[in-house]
C-alpha cells in the first residue's frame, strides 16, 4: 500500500538485512515498478553470501536472495568499494558469477571517482528504476569508525559525497543507509558523515522528482 501511494522509501539505520524486505515491497512483480530493479550498492562486502550456521536470511545474503527472488536485475547492479578480509577465498565468486559489475577498492582508486560515476550511470541506465544501498563501511574507518564490520582502506567522505552528487538525474526509487552502530560512535563522526550521505541522497531524489513535476 505504501509503495502504491508513490512513496520513495529512504531509511537510515539497521543492519543490512533490512534491504531484502524493502526490495520485496518496492521491486517485486507486484510492485509499482513491476519487476527487477537496478541497484547501486556501496559496501566493503558484496553481501551475496550463502547460509551462515544454517540461516539463509542474514545481514550478508540479501544480494543473493534478491536476485534469486527476481527483485533485482544483475545487469543493472553495481557493487562499489569492495575490499576487506577474506573469510573464504571464494566468498565473492557468487556475485561475480551473477554478473554484477564489481568495482573493488583498487579499481576505484585507479580510475577515480568521476570514472566510477560514469560507470555507475552506464550500469543504472537512463530513467530506469534504481535502488541505492549504502553500507557505511564503504567509508574508510577514519570517516566512519562506528560500523558493524569496519574494513581499512575505504573511500573518503569527500569521494562519497561527490559520487552521490554525480548520480543526479538517475531514477532513484529508494535508498538505505545501514550498519551504523551508535554506541561505538564516541566522536560522533560516523553520525555526521552518515547524515551527510543521507542528505545528498535525498537531495538527488528530490531534484529528480521536482524536475519531473514542474510547478505550473
Ligand atoms: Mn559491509
Amino acid at each position: 500500500m505504501i509503495d502504491q501511494s508513490g512513496t520513495v522509501p529512504v531509511s537510515i539505520g539497521g543492519d543490512h538485512s533490512i534491504t531484502l524486505p524493502i526490495l520485496r515491497a518496492i521491486a517485486g512483480v507486484n510492485s509499482r515498478h513491476k519487476g527487477p530493479v537496478g541497484v547501486i550498492h556501496l559496501d566493503a562486502h558484496v553481501d551475496a553470501y550463502g547460509p551462515v550456521a544454517g540461516i539463509k536470511e542474514h545481514c550478508g545474503s540479501m544480494f543473493m536472495l534478491a536476485l534469486e527472488e527476481g527483485l533485482i536485475d544483475a545487469t543493472r547492479t553495481i557493487q562499489i568499494g569492495i575490499r576487506g578480509a577474506m573469510g573464504d577465498l571464494r566468498q565473492d565468486d557468487w556475485a561475480h558469477d551473477a554478473g554484477y559489475r564489481i568495482i573493488e577498492i583498487d579499481e576505484f582508486n585507479d580510475i577515480g571517482v568521476d570514472s566510477v560515476i560514469a560507470e555507475t550511470r552506464r550500469i543504472a541506465g537512463d530513467g530506469k528504476p534504481t535502488y541505492i544501498s549504502w553500507d557505511l563501511d564503504v567509508l574508510d574507518p577514519a570517516y566512519a569508525p562506528a560500523v558493524a564490520d569496519p574494513e581499512t582502506g575505504g573511500i573518503s567522505i569527500n569521494e562519497a559525497l561527490r559520487f552521490i552528487r554525480g548520480l543526479r538525474g538517475i531514477n532513484i526509487i529508494g535508498a538505505d543507509i545501514v550498519c551504523f552502530t551508535p554506541h561505538l560512535d564516541t566522536t560522533r563522526i560516523t553520525a555526521l558523515n552518515a547524515s551527510s550521505v543521507l542528505h545528498e541522497i535525498v537531495t538527488i531524489i528530490a531534484d529528480r522528482i521536482s524536475k519531473n513535476n514542474p510547478k505550473k
